[in-house]
């Protein structure tokens, strides 16, 4: 299988993300993908698709806005990186403002996922990545691999957030539809909910969603991963969302995991975009489920049993010395 990472994605480097009322140093660091790399390297460097496959998932003033951020934020004389502190929700409609705090408010959802001068390579990059993945299913590979650093599905059409910026999962399985797939599924295994994929196929019912992840009632991203969100319109019931309890373990996982195996089944899709976060991990520090590494070999057999082109787009994973074995494990479970 190739395994697709290019070096520029190791530039971005957040400072700090607010947490539980103070700032905390960030979590998502180049060591991870170091982690990534040294346990199944060489990867390979994708191929530059250009704009073409983000502005099909992305709002073309979202992805200027990603571009030019941290110069403009520099411009007005503010200091670090640049994060939002307003946000348009309360009375929100539709405004077209010109001071970066404002952009910033209108462009995000959280104070977890600063821009600094080196965020747009790193991401664009990390979804060049995932075209690559899509592009080799697209030519008859039944498996590739996108390490995607920045992560992506937290993400959505005009929004960043939960260390996300470019949602490389849903440019794969948009780059799949219009080279002809007729249904994709994504099926998300971070711990988090993957709230950008989401709401970037919510009505769309040719790609489906299915999400394993930490109940949003007491887990973030909060507001998005209830069971009861089911799709809209054209998409209704191509959204399914199994939320777990904290201290979920392998066993009751793998049920879970079971049920949204089923739901993909009965799609009959033709290719398969797995969202991989390894912070599913029980030692992952900033997440609450009980998976230990062998473990991860069952998880990957189960999505291989699916029998379908698969493209795996990294996600989370924050427990950086442990997480190349975790990606490792998973895809020798998966298989070739
Ligand atoms: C892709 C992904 O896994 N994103 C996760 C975003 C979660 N952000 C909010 C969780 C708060 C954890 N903050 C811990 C700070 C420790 N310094
Ligand atoms: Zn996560």
């Amino acid at each position: 299988m190739k395994t697709y990472f290019d070096e520029r994605q190791r530039l971005h480097h957040p400072q700090r993300e607010m947490h539980n009322g103070d700032w905390t140093a960030h979590v998502e660091t180049h060591v991870r993908a170091d982690s990534i790399c040294a346990a199944i390297g060489p990867l390979d460097r994708p191929a530059d698709y250009g704009m073409a496959p983000l502005l099909a998932v992305h709002d073309a003033a979202y992805l200027e806005f990603l571009k030019t951020a941290f110069a403009e934020w520099r411009a007005a004389g503010r200091p670090g990186e640049a994060i939002g502190y307003s946000w348009p929700v309360v009375r929100r409609r539709p405004l077209d403002l010109d001071r970066i705090e404002a952009k910033l408010g209108r462009f995000s959802y959280d104070a977890g996922t600063p821009i600094g001068e080196e965020t747009w390579t790193s991401a664009y990059w990390a979804a060049q990545c995932a075209v690559a993945a899509a592009e080799d299913l697209h030519a008859g590979a039944r498996r590739a691999f996108a390490l995607c650093r920045p992560p992506g599905h937290h993400a959505g059409r005009d929004y960043l957030g939960g260390y996300c910026y470019l949602n490389n999962a849903a440019i794969a399985a948009e780059h799949l539809i219009r080279s002809g797939s007729r249904r994709v599924a994504v099926l998300d295994v971070d711990y988090h909910h993957g709230n950008g994929t989401q709401d970037i196929f919510y009505a769309r019912g040719d790609v489906g969603f299915v999400s394993l992840h930490g109940d949003p009632r007491t887990e973030y991203p909060f507001f998005w991963g209830h069971a009861d969100e089911r799709g809209e319109g054209g998409g209704t019931g191509a959204n399914l969302n199994l939320p777990l309890p904290r201290g979920t373990d392998a066993p009751r996982y793998l049920g879970a995991l079971e049920q949204g195996c089923a739901e993909i089944s009965r799609w009959e899709p033709d290719h398969l975009v797995v969202s991989f976060g390894a912070d599913t991990f029980a030692e992952d520090p900033i997440s609450n489920f009980a998976i230990r590494t062998p473990e991860f070999a069952a998880i990957g057999a189960r999505i291989a049993a699916l029998d379908l082109p698969t493209a795996v787009v990294m996600e989370g994973g924050y427990a950086s010395e442990a997480l190349g074995r975790n990606v490792a494990t998973f895809l020798n479970g998966l298989g070739e």
